[in-house]
């Protein structure tokens, strides 16, 4: 039985294969993820960003624990892009999330990112499918809030959750890298330190600065203390009054449709890049990268070789030459 049907009855390891495999962009997890595709788009998908050590997981961990309460099957990726927290996070991850583990319920994945800032999306999209096949209700992504790479996966999110600190000047940075604008929902943790009202009145200045129109959604303040687990009902009841609002305003499907844009577009593009380096198995890229350091040619003459070769190649493709291809 292959991975994909091993999912689909809730097999745990199989789904951690798979997993793998797409991190590793194989041409069997393409295959595997065709046959769970059907299967997916079930699942809610709730995006949690912010700074280093703002207390995502806490928080995370603490709605686990309040979704299992009312009997949700949850998924957990967790993403950190910045190899210089890779490590710290990683571990904290699980040591914060470990009493979940015997819970099987409960999947929790963290990807391993160091080095390999392309394709993270693609790859996160996936494992979301993947838990989503596996019959998670509720899948959690907790990223780093740094810049591109979040502003991605926060479309990809139904929820954004930007989690925020008193007194650590987070607002301005995230504003300026546009962050901001991708949440719906504000939390601002470690309300137990100084500065917590100051934040919240910054913010519903921000907030009121911008125009809206009547029936737009008004991003909701949280406060959480998520070391003392407090807050964590009012995080998850305007979480579900976020979902409420999308699903009758029809926004719902428009993020759906948005999520796989932007995995068709990641999809597509590993593909096309896999395909530059499969070229000739590398020897023609050689090749042409000598001529270019030679003056026979010039990087946009070789450009408009090398996409002609593919068009080719891939024409190839499609007429059955290469069963499968490569994968995206
Ligand atoms: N004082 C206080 N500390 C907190 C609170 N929530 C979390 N912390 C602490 O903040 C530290 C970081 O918490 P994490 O949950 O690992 O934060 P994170 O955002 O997931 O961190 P990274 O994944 O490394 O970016 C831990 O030592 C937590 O105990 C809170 O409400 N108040
Ligand atoms: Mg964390």
């Amino acid at each position: 039985m292959g991975l994909a049907s091993k999912i689909l009855e809730g097999d745990v390891s199989a789904a951690a294969k798979l997993i793998s495999g797409i991190e590793n962009n194989t041409p069997e997890a393409l295959e595997e993820m065709n046959d769970i595709y059907a299967c997916t788009g079930k699942a809610y998908i709730i995006g949690v960003t912010g700074s280093p050590g703002a207390g995502k997981s806490t928080l995370v961990d603490n709605l686990i624990s309040y979704f299992r309460s009312k009997n949700i099957r949850v998924g957990v990726v967790a993403v950190d892009p910045t190899s210089a927290f890779t490590g710290g996070a990683l571990l904290g991850d699980r040591v914060r999330m470990q009493k979940h583990s015997t819970d099987r319920d409960v999947f929790i994945r963290s990807m391993a990112t160091r080095g390999w800032i392309g394709g993270l999306a693609r790859a996160t999209i996936g494992a979301i499918h993947v838990m989503d096949a596996l019959g998670k209700d509720i899948i959690l992504v907790e990223t780093v809030g740094s810049g591109q790479i979040e502003i991605d996966i926060t479309k990809a999110a139904d929820s954004t959750l930007i989690v925020l600190t008193p007194g650590t000047g987070d607002e301005i940075q995230m504003m300026k890298a546009g962050i901001l604008e991708a949440a719906d929902i504000f939390v601002i943790n470690k309300a137990d330190k100084e500065g917590a009202d100051v934040l919240k009145m910054n913010l519903e200045t921000m907030l009121g600065m911008k125009t809206r129109l009547p029936n737009e959604w008004q991003p909701g303040i949280i406060l959480t203390e998520a070391v003392h687990n407090k807050g964590t009902k009012e995080l998850a009841e305007e979480i579900f009054r976020h979902k409420e609002f999308l699903t009758a305003s029809g926004e719902l499907e428009k993020r759906q449709k948005e999520r796989t844009k932007l995995e068709l577009m990641e999809t597509i593009e590993s593909f096309l890049k896999d395909s530059i380096h499969e070229i000739d198995k590398g020897d023609y890229l050689e090749k042409l990268v000598d001529d270019l350091a030679k003056g026979r040619t010039n990087p946009y003459l070789a450009t408009l070789e090398i996409t002609r070769r593919l068009a080719k190649d891939l024409s190839q493709l499609r007429s059955g030459n290469r069963t499968g291809g490569k994968p995206a």
